[in-house]
């Protein structure tokens, strides 16, 4: 099922120039897509895709993570407990802003941008992107408070576009956009990539901050006990076996120390190696003890997992 994608998103008024300019890859899928790039892959067929999952520390293997019949889209969308059973929050339009780097070993080699929207349609519409009215994406530092850097300076042509539509949780959308090289990322560091949007008269907001650690950009969400889930965006060679490389994952315990210009900086004061997604959590993180990390707005404004 193909779609007119830059026609369609103008016409729903995601008139974000990017998007218009970057000739779209169009990929349309009900259950997983077509390979073509991260973006597209989606193992378990829960609207995820794998590197996503990786991030939101979900299972890329289980459309259900926690097994308690809210599938992990749901779950991560609505900023709820995809790794922990909990009760069902009211079904709402939602959206959810994702930054992910390369997968170890992987063909692609891009940073992207993931926007998820869940729309309610009004009176049982079956799309979901005729009924967003604005949208809009950005970049913010800290250190230029109240200055949105358009992204269409940080993206690349090959977005996908994805729809689905669910019998009792609305028409879920996905809009990934591959940006420009991680080490121009660097040099903006720390920043929040923002998008907003207005989806049947709903104003909607979510952010991926992303903050620079010694082992390179990195994102952090919280994981529960006052501790925080830092991964690397990109794959760095293992400590333990140098001949792998992962995305670095450590659970780390952080300590309010400073608040400046570009956000509250926090002291590691433990980090632990336990499963998180099964992730590549290793003896390493110890060396993660003692690093400052500055966080944007400080933690209070991070979405849980
Ligand atoms: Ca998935
Ligand atoms: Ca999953
Ligand atoms: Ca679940």
């Amino acid at each position: 099922m193909h779609r007119k994608i830059p026609l369609l998103l103008v016409a729903a008024g995601l008139a974000t120039t990017y998007v218009v300019v970057a000739a779209p890859h169009q990929s349309m899928a009900a259950n997983g897509g077509n390979g073509s790039s991260v973006a597209d892959v989606d193992t378990d067929g829960d609207f995820l895709p794998d590197v996503v999952e990786w991030i939101a520390l979900t299972d890329s293997t289980n459309p259900d993570t926690d097994g308690d019949q809210i599938s992990d889209f749901v779950e991560v969308i609505e900023g709820g407990q995809p790794r922990h059973e909990s009760a069902p929050l009211p079904a709402d339009q939602q959206m959810r802003v994702f930054v992910t780097g390369p997968e170890p070993g992987g063909a692609d080699p891009r940073t992207w941008m993931h926007v998820f929207l869940r729309v309610m349609p009004p009176g049982g519409s079956t799309t979901g992107s005729g009924h967003i009215q604005t949208f809009h994406t950005w970049l913010e530092n800290p250190a230029l408070p109240g200055v949105q850097f358009p992204l269409n300076g940080f993206a690349t042509a090959g977005a996908v576009f994805r729809e689905q539509v669910t019998a009792e949780h609305g028409v879920w959308v996905q809009l990934s956009v591959p940006m420009v090289s991680e080490a121009v990322l660097q040099t903006v560091l720390p920043c929040t990539i923002w998008a907003e949007t207005t989806v049947a008269g709903q104003q909607l907001q979510s952010g991926q901050k992303l903050i620079p650690v010694p082992a390179g950009v990195a994102s952090v969400v919280p994981f529960g006990d006052g501790r925080y889930v830092v991964q690397t965006l990109s794959p760095i060679p293992s400590t333990s076996t140098l001949s792998v490389e992962t995305n670095k994952v450590c659970i780390l315990t952080l300590e309010e120390d400073t608040t400046g210009p570009a956000g509250t900086t926090y002291i590691v004061t433990a980090a632990d190696c336990e499963s998180a997604n099964d992730l590549e959590c290793e003896t390493s993180c110890s060396q993660s003890v003692g690093w400052t990390i500055t966080i944007p707005g400080g933690t209070e404004l991070l979405t849980g997992n």
